[in-house]
């Protein structure tokens, strides 16, 4: 697998022209996104990563295999330090969501926690604009029993609210579990 670092986008007008198929990494902040995606391209190191929410404060993009982009954006949802203000997070967004080669929404979620309003509608806007993915993040925080019991009322959830999901993943970055299958199932979407 080969990966490198193209360029990052601070504000919509920075973000790069439209060349590869995209698979972006969406999320709040500190759900494991920048892991998610090192843990795919088996690259520590590759996104940058921290203890810290709001690490990633830019869209950042990778070319993979010379085919694909996959593109980490900022984390959304915590207001603790004036990172980036949500405005500014909110434009970024919507720059990069109407961007048409988007070829999947990565939607990465701590199974622990339940969607508040935000949420919902973050993804209803992601899966008006391209297929999405629900990726439930950290899992070897939970047993495989209460993943199971909560995948299904997380899913229930988007779905009674007119969210429509291509998949659902319930993946360790740290353990490196499920990271393989999603990985198998985006570079066989597009050709
Ligand atoms: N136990 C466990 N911890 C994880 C996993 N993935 C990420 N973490 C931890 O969660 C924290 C945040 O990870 P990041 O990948 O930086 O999260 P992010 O979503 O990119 O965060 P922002 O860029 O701030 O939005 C780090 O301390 C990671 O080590 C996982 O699969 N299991
Ligand atoms: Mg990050």
């Amino acid at each position: 697998m080969k990966a490198e670092y193209i360029t990052s986008a601070a504000k919509a007008e920075q973000l790069p022209p439209m060349s590869h198929p995209e698979f972006a990494f969406i999320g709040r902040s500190n759900v494991g996104k920048s892991s998610l995606m090192n843990a795919l391209l088996n690259h520590t190191g590759l996104a940058r990563t921290s203890r810290k929410p709001g690490r990633t404060q830019m869209a950042n993009f990778f070319c993979v295999n010379d085919k694909w982009h996959f593109v980490d954006l900022p984390g959304y949802g915590f207001s603790a330090t004036a990172n980036m203000e949500h405005r500014e997070w909110q434009d970024l967004m919507d720059g990069y969501i109407a961007r048409p080669v988007v070829a999947r929404f990565l939607f990465l979620w701590d199974p622990r926690r339940d969607f508040d309003g935000d949420d919902i509608q973050l993804a209803l806007a992601l899966s008006d604009r391209a297929p999405l993915s629900l990726v439930l993040t950290k899992c070897d925080k939970i047993s495989r029993s209460e993943r199971l019991k909560r995948q299904k009322i997380l899913k229930t959830a988007l779905s009674s609210r007119g969210v429509a999901l291509l998949s659902v993943h319930a993946i360790s970055s740290l353990k490196k579990e499920g990271t393989e299958q999603l990985l198998d199932e985006l570079l066989t979407a597009t050709p």
